[in-house]
């Protein structure tokens, strides 16, 4: 039910489909996050149209509101969210570190404060795959401990020994044969702690592997060593994730080492803040200097906003805080990650991943907007 096919590869980057029981998705791709079940004022109909493969929803997020059990009762995030596409949902881990007030963390699970009415709230490897089984997305992450960065040897190494003995649990209590549990690798960025947790995860030999504890703060070089290392230690076959990670840079880097899957709120949040992603890096529709320019912002993108309006006219829905500008913004960031990772797919097919990245990296870094 979950197989993945690798079509074409150039170099260490790869291009697949991935089945899953709500259709294939090509990889490598980019899923937007749909923390509560919605991407950020974009419709279902929208996402289908600017070439979204999956969405991502957060347990943490849903087990606030409206609960996991109500969402199971409307018919699961397929039918209750109307987005009847692949689904993953996370496992809650990361969200409860950096959203919720964290109480106690144990080897039972965690205890934390919720950031909407500070109800006290337990999750535990066994909720977590309860709560993601009632939400039923078609992926679904183990529960595991995203330590902050930096973080000491100690911890860290205490924290993988923990997440592994979650991931035990995780599929121990994990009952759906139509859901795919992916597994996650920590570490951090110690390289020895970073095998030491890809070498242990692999063994469990679930349908996907993710790339967790990265993007948390660290600088970019030390990101890239232990992406590189995690992408050799995880097996061929299998689908790779790296979470949280979005930036365009990142993501033409990643997929170059290996990486198949992304997620991150950058595209639509800062669409959010009035920013729009070119090839060029970002454009910041809150300067006086777009109010009169009548050029879409990027001539190149065939999203709806690049398609029917001006620099000038979002930069002008920006300023007055409409609805709409922040809409079409995220809208087109996102349209732009996925075109990436469209003519990434195509590179990789016609053996010429390298010259794709040289060229992206030319326009992005080789001068200014
Ligand atoms: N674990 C989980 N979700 C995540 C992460 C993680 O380490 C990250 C790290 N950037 C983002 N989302 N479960
Ligand atoms: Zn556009």
């Amino acid at each position: 039910m979950f197989s993945f096919a690798i079509t074409a590869r150039a170099g260490r980057a790869r291009t697949g489909v991935f089945e899953t029981p709500h259709g294939p998705v090509e990889t490598p791709l980019f899923m937007p996050v749909g923390t509560l079940g919605s991407v950020k004022g974009i419709s279902p109909q929208e996402l289908r149209e600017i070439g979204s493969q999956i969405v991502l929803g957060n347990t943490y997020h849903l087990l606030l509101r409206p609960g996991p059990e109500r969402v199971r009762a409307l018919g699961g995030l397929h039918r209750f969210a109307a987005y009847d596409g692949p689904w993953l949902t996370d496992s809650g881990g990361f969200q409860v570190m950096s959203l919720g007030h964290m109480r106690r963390i144990s080897e039972e699970g965690v205890v934390f404060q919720s950031h909407i009415n500070g109800d006290l709230i337990e999750l535990s490897p066994e909720k977590s795959v309860a709560a993601q089984e009632a939400l039923g997305a078609d992926i679904i992450m183990a529960f595991d401990e995203c330590p902050p960065y930096p973080a000491a040897p100690e911890y860290l190494e205490e924290s993988i020994e923990r997440t592994l003995r979650w991931l035990e649990r995780c599929l121990e209590a994990k009952t759906r044969p139509d859901q795919a549990l992916f597994a996650i690798a920590q570490g951090g960025v110690d390289l020895k702690l970073r095998r030491l947790s890809a070498q242990a995860t692999v063994s469990f030999d679930t349908p996907g592997f993710a790339i967790g504890g990265l993007a948390v703060g660290e600088p970019k070089e030390a990101m890239y060593p232990a992406v590189e290392l995690s992408t050799r230690l995880l097996p061929e076959g299998k689908p790779r994730y790296l979470m949280g990670v979005g930036h365009p840079e990142d993501l033409v880097a990643s997929v170059a080492l290996g990486v198949d899957m992304f997620d991150c709120v950058y595209p639509t949040r800062t669409g959010r803040f009035g920013y729009a992603l070119v090839p060029e890096g970002r454009l910041n529709l809150k300067l006086t200097r777009h109010l009169d320019d009548p050029t879409p912002i990027d001539p190149e993108c065939d999203c709806y906003a690049c398609r029917h309006f001006s620099r000038a006219y979002l930069a002008h829905l920006v300023r007055a805080d409409e609805m709409l500008g922040l809409r079409m913004l995220s809208l087109h960031n996102l349209r732009y990650l996925h075109r990436l990772m469209e003519q990434a797919r195509a590179a990789i097919r016609e053996g010429c991943y390298g010259e794709f990245a040289r060229e992206f990296a030319r326009r992005r870094f080789g001068g200014e907007v």
